[in-house]
């Protein structure tokens, strides 16, 4: 096991504001893990609103999932936090070090942050409705996948 690293000693630790069934949230929590960045978890949930939305908007105000407090910044773009902690924290890296392999890496964060999750999120299939959101969302996730990954 890797031990836990702080980001400073004189930092408080990163607060990630998550929630379970969030892959954009699951990214940052896996690059956490993976460099052994000891933070705290606080939960928003997506689904049921008890008002903790309202809350929420004031550290993102699109309410989504994930947001980073980290050394005195609020950052609301997963991709953007996977290349901040990267960046502080270079050793056990994210990316490759061939250049050529690093692209590889970059349009499979491309498709997925780009082509994928933003067209079957919850509040775009919230908008496209019951009925039609399930052909959707399995129409963008094939294109992606296949595109890519087959
Ligand atoms: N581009 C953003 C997308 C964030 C995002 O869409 N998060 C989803 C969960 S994976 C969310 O909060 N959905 C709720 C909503 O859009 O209302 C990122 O990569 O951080």
């Amino acid at each position: 096991m890797p031990a836990i690293l702080r980001y400073r000693d004189d930092c408080i630790d990163p607060v990630l504001y998550t929630y379970f069934r969030s892959s954009c949230s699951w990214r940052v929590r896996i690059a956490l893990a993976w460099k052994g960045i000891e933070y705290e978890s606080q939960y928003v949930n997506l689904v049921k609103d008890g008002g903790q939305q309202e809350d929420y908007s004031t550290i993102n105000p699109m309410k989504q999932v994930p947001a980073l407090v980290m050394n005195g910044s609020t950052m609301t773009q997963s991709v953007a936090m996977l290349e901040y902690l990267e960046e502080v924290h270079p050793e056990k890296p994210l990316l490759p070090k061939d250049p050529l392999e690093r692209v590889k890496v970059r349009e499979i964060v491309s498709v997925i942050s780009g082509g994928i999750q933003p067209l079957q999120n919850l509040s775009v299939l919230q908008k496209i409705g019951d009925e039609g959101k399930m052909e959707w969302g399995k129409f963008w996730i094939d294109k992606g996948f296949q595109g890519k990954f087959i």
